[in-house]
Parts: structure tokens; C-alpha cells; sequence
């Protein structure tokens, strides 16, 4: 069976728009410890990169969007003065008398309980409540299923205790619970298009400053095509070893460059031949790693201006130069992924696919003619079973928002 989510929306106009990521977002909830107060529902997407790989711990950019998974997260006052976390997809519940000395259990709940830390660092007091997830989004496959857990958590907590964050300040407090708590090193990108995205619309980040751009997904031939999502069902976790090896070889490289160009800020700003000035202080490994970083920043930028003017074949392109970067520079791919890229390319309407999220399993994401998408995907899913013996779910996906208030007749203020 193909598993396939459409969601139409109406489709806004042809240009790319500032993000307005800096206005408020959490809908302050005035009955918030009071009695009567009705559990409120806070609903986060995943997100699926469309280029810009492991580029957002080094000041580089990425292109994601939000797409129709979700994780929802109903929160209530307690009467019986304690923390309460539970989750549908997960049979523990964890009970805290107090937030004081709030220490990591290495379970699901270290990512709620990590956000309700850096909450109380930041001066939010919730009364005692019960907080539960459930949620659609697939567990370690490289659409940051973490990243939703923290950011609906967080919305549901800044309402009940009655406060407000701007989208930037919540991803940037959830990646801290992330880093600081869970211990995962992972980059910003993941809760900055969670809370910021808007539909029909990827997400430009440059992640040295934040400052991001809307890009239309429907400009010209574009709107003539879909993302398809190809789950390797190979599990990908950002808290096991690979990607902080990576990381550090990746931040071993930014230090050789900027000691010998002491005017660059991080690797976003390197060029390919200032990394080959540096070839001889650097391991290969390094060297690679970051010749993937520099090449994907351009990459990014020529899929931005591919985009705005609709052409779905040089963004395709892009995208498949990104997969062999990764496979051969970066080497986060595994044999599953590239088997998948490879049928995807040799699909009719394929214009492009690529390893999508943190790598070592998870994800392909294609960008795929409309016409030609249901056939993609049946196809891909039979070859990889003739393959590998393993069902490959895919999901054709549209953009869709950012982080909002589920059960509210309004949207959260986006100002
Ligand atoms: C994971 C991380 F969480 C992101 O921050 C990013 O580094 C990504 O891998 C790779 O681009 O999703």
C-alpha cells in the first residue's frame, strides 16, 4: 500500500516574502490556573529539507519546509500539584514533584522535560499540569520528529503559564533543550522552519543570523511538480556518534580556515579555494566534510534563484549534486539511501533526489512531476522490496505551516 498525504491549500502569490519570524507565536492562555480551564492542543509539523545539509551548525544555509505530520501536545492543570508527561507512542509517564534539579532520564520524555527547563530558565512558571503527546510524525527517520515534540511542548506550556515567545526565540530555546539536555548537538534548523514555516512556501535560513525568506513553491513550472518522501525505514538518530564525528571534523576545518583568514566568521562565508589554501593543515576527512559544507551553501543559493523563477529541472539537478556531496564528500549516506536515489533517478518525471535530514537512514526526498508522482512512488516502493525485503513508505507531500494552536478558533499572531 502507498501511504500518500496530500494537503491542497490555496496558493499565495509568486514571490519570495520575509519570514516573520520574530513576532509572537504562543497564544496566551488568561485562564491558565485557574478551575475550569479546558486542555489546550498545540500541534507542530515535521519538516523535510529540500537542500542545505548539515550546514546549520557552521553559519550556512538550509531550504526545509513543514509537511502534514504532526506532533500534538494537549496540556492541563494538575489538582495534584505535580508535573505529569505522558505520550501515546511511548508506555512510560514521568512524574516530577518539582522543576527543581531536572536531570535527563535518556528517554522520550527527556525532550519535553528538557524544554520545560530551559522555559523555567528563562523566568516561565507553570502552575503543576499535565502535558500529553501523541502524534503522526515516523520516529527516526530524518523528518524531525524530535524537533515537533519540543516546539508543540513549548507552546503548550508558554500558554498555560500564560506567556509569549517570538517563533525565533522558541526554536532557538528548543534546540537548547535539545544540545544542553538530551545531548544531541544538533543545528537550528529543524525547530526554526517548525515554528516559522508557512504553507506553500519553503523556508530560506541563513543560520548565522536567523534571518530567513519565504520561497514559493508554485512559482512557474514548479506548481507542476510535488516532494515525495521515500522512508528508508533505516533508523537515523542525530544522538548517535556519526553526526557529532562529523560535527567536530566539520568545526576541526572552520578553525584551520579561520586561523588562516582571520576575517571569516564560519564556513559559511569560505569559499572552495580558501579550503584548498588549507588542504595540507587539515585531515582528508575534514577537508571533504567541508568541501561538502562550502559546495552545498552554493548549492542553496543557485536552488533559491532556481526556484523563484520556477524551473523544477536545475533544482532537481542541485538536489542530486547535493546527494553525491553527501554520499562521496560528507559520507552520510548508507547503501539503502543511495539505492533509493538511484531508482528515483531513473524514474520518468524524477528531477531530482537526494538524502534529506541529519543521513545514516532516514529519508530520499525527490522532487517529482505531478503527473507522474502516484506511479514514483509505487515504483520506488517495489524495487526497494525486491532490494532490500523492506517496505520504503512514501509520502507525497505539500508545504503546510508552522506550529499552531489546534483547538482555537483564531491562528496564533504571526506579526
Ligand atoms: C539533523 C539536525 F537536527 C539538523 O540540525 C541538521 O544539522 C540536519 O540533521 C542536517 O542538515 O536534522
Amino acid at each position: 500500500m502507498i501511504i500518500v498525504f496530500v494537503c491542497t491549500l490555496p496558493y499565495p502569490s509568486y514571490t519570495a516574502r520575509e519570514c516573520p519570524a520574530k513576532g509572537s507565536l504562543a497564544v496566551p492562555c488568561t485562564q491558565a490556573s485557574g478551575k475550569g480551564f479546558e486542555p489546550v492542543e498545540f500541534s507542530a509539523p515535521a519538516r523535510v529539507n529540500l537542500i542545505g545539509e548539515h550546514t546549520d551548525y557552521t553559519g550556512g544555509l538550509v531550504l526545509p519546509m513543514a509537511i502534514p505530520f504532526r506532533s500534538i501536545a494537549t496540556i492541563q492543570p494538575s489538582d495534584a500539584g505535580i508535573y505529569e508527561l505522558s505520550s501515546e507512542n511511548f508506555p512510560s509517564t514521568r512524574t516530577l514533584q518539582s522543576t527543581q534539579g531536572l536531570v535527563p532520564v535518556h528517554e522520550w520524555s527527556d525532550y519535553p522535560v528538557g524544554v520545560l527547563r530551559e522555559l523555567l530558565s528563562l523566568g516561565v512558571k507553570p502552575p503543576p499540569f499535565r502535558l500529553h503527546l501523541r502524534g503522526n510524525v515516523p520516529l527516526g527517520a530524518g523528518l524531525s520528529s524530535s524537533a515537533s515534540i519540543e516546539v508543540a511542548t513549548a507552546l503548550a506550556i508558554l500558554a498555560l503559564a500564560d506567556a509569549s515567545l517570538s517563533p525565533q526565540a522558541i526554536a532557538l530555546l528548543c534546540r537548547r533543550a535539545e544540545n544542553n539536555f538530551v545531548g544531541s548537538p544538533c543545528g537550528i534548523m529543524d525547530q526554526f522552519v517548525i515554528t516559522a514555516a508557512q504553507a506553500n512556501h519553503a523556508l530560506l535560513l541563513n543560520t548565522r543570523d536567523l534571518s530567513c525568506e519565504l520561497l514559493p513553491m508554485d512559482q512557474d513550472r514548479l506548481a507542476g511538480t510535488r516532494i515525495v518522501i521515500a522512508n528508508s525505514t533505516v533508523k537515523h538518530s542525530i544522538a548517535g556518534g556519526e553526526y557529532g564525528l562529523r560535527r567536530r571534523e566539520v568545526e576541526i576545518g572552520q578553525s584551520a580556515l579561520r586561523a588562516r583568514f582571520p576575517e571569516l566568521r564560519d564556513l559559511g562565508e569560505a569559499t572552495l579555494e580558501q579550503l584548498a589554501v588549507c588542504q595540507s593543515k587539515i585531515s582528508p576527512e575534514a577537508f571533504r566534510r567541508c568541501r561538502h559544507i562550502i559546495s552545498e551553501n552554493g548549492r542553496v543559493r543557485a536552488a533559491r534563484e532556481a526556484m523563484l523563477v520556477g524551473d523544477p529541472i536545475e533544482l532537481g539537478r542541485l538536489m542530486t549534486q547535493s546527494h553525491i556531496s553527501q554520499r562521496d564528500d560528507f559520507e552520510c549516506s548508507v547503501k539503502e539511501i543511495d539505492f533509493l536515489v538511484e531508482q528515483a533517478l531513473s524514474l520518468p518525471g524524477c528531477f531530482g533526489a537526494r538524502l534529506t535530514g541529519g543521513g545514516f537512514g532516514g529519508c530520499t526526498v525527490n522532487l517529482v512531476a505531478v503527473e507522474d508522482a502516484e506511479r514514483f512512488a509505487f515504483t520506488l516502493k517495489d524495487a526497494y522490496r525486491r532490494r532490500f525485503l523492506l517496505e520504503a513508505p512514501v509520502y507525497i507531500c505539500e508545504a503546510v505551516d508552522g506550529a499552531v494552536r489546534q483547538n482555537a478558533s483564531t491562528r496564533p499572531d504571526r506579526r
